[in-house]
C-alpha cells in the first residue's frame, strides 16, 4: 500500500468514525457521544441495549433466605440473574436496590460494568460495607450474565477461559463426636471428595458448624421463650478453651483413621481469645491440615504477623470482609494463604476478579466464600472466576438441594468432588420465578437466623459468631 493509498484509507477511518459517533443516542447529551463505546462487532447497527427494570427475588427453598436480582433489559427476552444475599439483612439488601440502585441505574447501557459498579459505589456518598455492597453485587453479577449471553460464550471465558476443567470443591463433615465425623468424613471421600472440612461438637457447648453433643446446650437456635437474651441470662453458650484443647485431638484423630490422602481443613470461626487461635494453628501444623479458617475476627488481623512467625499453617480468612482496608494488608504481606471474601459482600465480580488477580502476586490463592447462604447464582459467578483464575485453591461447596435445583435452574454441577461450568452463554442459569415465589422466607419472629450475637460465654459476655 503505498502512501496516497494509507492516506485515503485514514481519513476514510476517521470519516466513518465521526459518522458513527453521531448516530449514538446516549442518554446524556454530546459529552458521552464523544465517550459512545466502539460497538463490538457482532453488534453493529443494534442499539445499544438498556436496563429496563430492576426486580428482586426473596425465595427460601431450603429455609435458607436467598436474595436475588433480575436485571431486565430492552433487548426482548435478554435479562441477567445476580446474588445479592446478605441472609441476615435480606430486607436491608432489597431496599438498597429497589429504592436507590434501581432508580440510580433504569436506562443505563448494560456493556458499562465497570462504571455502573463506580457510580454505583459513589453514589451513597457513603461507601463500603454489607448491605450495599450486597446490592450492588447482585447488579453487578447480573451485569456479566448479560454480557456472557450478549457475547454467545459462558463468562469464564469472558475472564480469560479455563486454566482447568473443573473446581476442587470441600465437603462440609460434621459430628457431635469423633465417632460421627469420622463416618461422615469417610462417606465425602467415598463420593469424590478430596478435600474435607472437619467440625466436631464440644461437650455442653454451643459449637459452631458441628451441632451440640448430647446433653449440651442448645447449639445456636432460638431461645425457647421470647425472652430476650442478654448478659444475665445467657442461653446457647460457648467457652473456647475446652474446643482450643479438642481441635488437635480431632486432627489426630481424623489423619490416623482417614490417612494422608485427605486434604482437612477446619474452621475456628474466630470462637477463640487471639492466644488460643494461634496455639490451635501450631497444635495442628504437624497434621498438614489444608488451612485453617478464620483463627482471629477481622477486628485484630494485625495478629496474624504475630502468628505468621510462629507456624506454617495455611491460613484462610476473609469471609467477612468488606473493605480492601481488610484484604490488602494481609494479601500484600503475605499474612495468609486464602482468600476467603464473600464475593456479594465486596460488591460482586468486579471487585473479585481484582482480587483473584491481585492475590495472585502474593502467592495467595482463592477460597470464595460459599456455604447455603451464598446462592446457586453467586457460585456460579465464583465457578467462572475459579475457572479463569490462575491462583484457584478450593470451593466451598457439595452440590445443591432438591429445592434449590428446580428455582436454580442450570445450578453447576458437582462431579467426582469436582464443581462443573454450564457450557450456556452467561451463567447458564435461569430461576423459575413462580417457582422461587412457593419458597417464601421462614415465617416467626424475628424472621433472620437468630444464633448470631445470641451465643455467650458462661458469665454471659457475648461471643463474637
Ligand atoms: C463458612 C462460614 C459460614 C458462616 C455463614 C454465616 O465457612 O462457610 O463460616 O458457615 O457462618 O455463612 O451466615
Ligand atoms: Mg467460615
Amino acid at each position: 500500500m503505498n502512501r496516497r493509498d494509507a492516506l485515503r484509507w485514514l481519513s476514510l477511518g476517521a470519516a466513518a468514525e465521526g459518522a458513527n459517533l453521531i448516530s449514538s443516542h446516549s442518554p446524556t447529551g454530546p459529552l458521552s457521544e464523544a465517550f459512545a463505546q466502539e460497538k463490538p462487532k457482532t453488534l453493529n447497527n443494534l442499539s445499544p441495549v438498556k436496563i429496563r427494570d430492576i426486580k428482586t427475588i426473596l425465595t427460601a427453598p431450603d429455609r435458607i433466605r436467598l436474595v436475588i436480582v433480575k436485571v431486565e433489559t430492552t433487548e426482548p427476552g435478554l435479562h441477567g440473574w445476580g446474588c445479592a444475599t446478605f441472609t441476615q439483612r435480606a430486607f436491608v439488601v432489597q431496599t438498597a436496590i429497589e429504592k436507590y440502585l434501581k432508580p440510580f441505574l433504569t436506562g443505563r447501557n448494560v456493556d458499562e460494568i465497570e462504571d455502573i459498579w463506580q457510580s454505583s459505589y459513589m453514589s451513597s456518598y457513603w461507601r463500603n460495607g454489607p448491605v450495599l455492597f450486597n446490592a450492588m453485587s447482585g447488579v453487578d453479577i447480573a451485569l456479566w450474565d448479560i454480557k456472557g449471553k450478549r457475547a454467545g460464550m459462558p463468562v469464564y471465558q469472558l475472564l480469560g477461559g479455563k486454566a482447568r476443567s473443573g473446581a476442587d470443591c470441600y465437603f462440609h463433615a460434621s459430628g457431635r463426636d469423633f465417632q460421627e465425623l469420622e463416618e461422615r468424613a469417610r462417606a465425602a471421600m467415598e463420593r469424590g471428595f478430596r478435600h474435607v472440612r472437619i467440625q466436631a461438637g464440644v461437650e455442653g457447648m454451643a459449637t459452631y458448624g458441628a451441632g451440640a453433643r448430647a446433653g449440651a446446650a442448645t447449639g445456636g437456635a432460638a431461645p425457647a421463650s421470647d425472652e430476650a437474651i442478654g448478659p444475665t441470662n445467657p442461653k446457647a453458650v460457648w467457652e473456647s478453651a475446652k474446643y482450643a484443647r479438642l481441635v488437635p485431638k480431632m486432627f489426630e484423630q481424623m489423619r490416623a483413621k482417614l490417612g494422608d490422602d485427605v486434604e482437612l481443613l477446619h474452621d475456628v470461626h474466630e470462637r477463640v481469645t487471639l492466644q488460643q487461635g494461634i496455639q490451635i494453628c501450631k497444635d495442628v501444623e504437624k497434621y498438614r491440615p489444608f488451612f485453617i479458617e478464620d483463627p482471629f475476627p477481622p477486628e485484630e488481623n494485625a495478629h496474624f504477623a504475630l502468628l505468621r512467625q510462629q507456624c506454617n499453617t495455611p491460613i484462610a480468612m476473609g469471609e467477612l470482609f468488606n473493605t480492601q482496608h481488610e484484604y490488602l494488608p494481609l494479601i500484600k504481606d503475605r499474612l495468609i494463604d486464602f482468600i476467603r471474601i464473600h464475593i456479594s459482600q465486596i460488591g460482586g465480580l468486579s471487585p473479585a476478579r481484582k482480587v483473584a488477580a491481585l492475590s495472585e502476586y502474593f502467592g495467595v490463592r482463592t477460597a470464595w466464600h460459599g456455604p447455603g447462604d451464598a446462592s446457586p447464582v453467586a457460585h456460579a459467578a465464583q465457578l467462572a472466576l475459579e475457572l479463569a483464575s490462575y491462583n484457584f485453591g478450593v470451593h466451598e461447596g457439595s452440590g445443591f438441594p432438591q429445592n434449590t435445583q428446580e428455582v436454580f435452574q442450570g445450578c453447576p454441577e458437582v462431579k467426582n468432588g469436582y464443581m462443573l461450568a454450564q457450557e450456556k452463554p452467561g451463567l447458564g442459569m435461569e430461576i423459575d420465578e413462580k417457582l422461587a415465589a412457593k419458597f417464601p422466607f421462614p415465617e416467626g419472629p424475628p424472621n433472620f437466623d437468630y444464633s448470631w450475637g445470641t451465643t455467650r460465654r458462661k458469665d454471659g459476655t457475648v461471643i463474637r459468631p
